[in-house]
């Protein structure tokens, strides 16, 4: 599997102003975001299976990989390329027998006993966070920092991506940690030029 993990679009319908949740991950993927992935706290199955199918119309043409957060029915579903759990979501060993081989698994990981777990469990990535404070997401425990993500991606063998806070101006410093690539939720869908900020972030990674 050759997936680019560079720029990694959290959805987050609470960011969205002029334009539905389609036209901003089409505005984010034409800046250069490379993954998506799907995230719904708050809908029932059937408005986060419509979400789903509709974005992924979007990336199938872009070609860019979908990602469902939490939902292994709705990956099935819609055929999504990959799916991504927490330390709270399905064991990854049941997921991967659910899902097959095919299916990307992402799994959240906050210190290094879960990283090297998840990573020999058989993750394909791992998203590591949260590094920075963020009002994004409320139960934030432990904030990783750079030292923590360095640490991380020190032991890990599989590509990963930081998560939390992560912005133009850390950007940088996030990448030199180790990461293959910035997961960001309001950098890119609380801007107001959803494709700049992507394009930016992008540039960032390829420094
Ligand atoms: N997991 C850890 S932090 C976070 C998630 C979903 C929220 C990230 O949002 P932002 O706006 O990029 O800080
Ligand atoms: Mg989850």
């Amino acid at each position: 599997m050759n997936i680019d993990y560079s720029v990694y679009l959290v959805t987050d319908k609470r960011f969205l102003k002029n334009m539905t949740l389609e036209q901003a991950v089409e505005e984010s993927i034409k800046g250069g975001t490379s993954i998506v992935q799907i995230r719904e706290k708050e809908a029932s199955t059937r408005e986060f299976f419509d979400t789903a199918s509709k974005v992924h119309e979007v990336t199938k043409y872009y070609n860019v990989p979908l990602i469902i957060n939490d939902r292994i029915d709705i990956a099935q579903a819609v055929k999504a390329e990959g799916v991504h759990l927490g330390q709270s979501d399905m064991p990854i060993e049941f997921a991967k027998k659910i899902l097959g081989d095919d299916v990307i698994i992402g799994i959240s990981c906050n210190n290094v006993k879960q990283a090297l777990q998840a990573e020999k469990a058989g993750a394909h990535y791992l998203g590591l966070g949260s590094v920075f404070p963020t009002s994004t997401k409320e139960d934030i425990s432990t904030l990783l920092g750079l030292e923590g993500l360095k640490e991380i991606t020190s032991k890990i063998h599989i590509p990963s991506v930081a998560i939390g806070g992560v912005n133009l101006q850390n950007a940088e410093s996030v990448m030199k940690s180790g990461v293959n690539g910035l997961s960001v939720i309001s950098c890119i869908l609380g801007s107001n030029d959803i494709k700049a900020a992507s394009q930016q972030l992008r540039d960032c990674t390829e420094l």
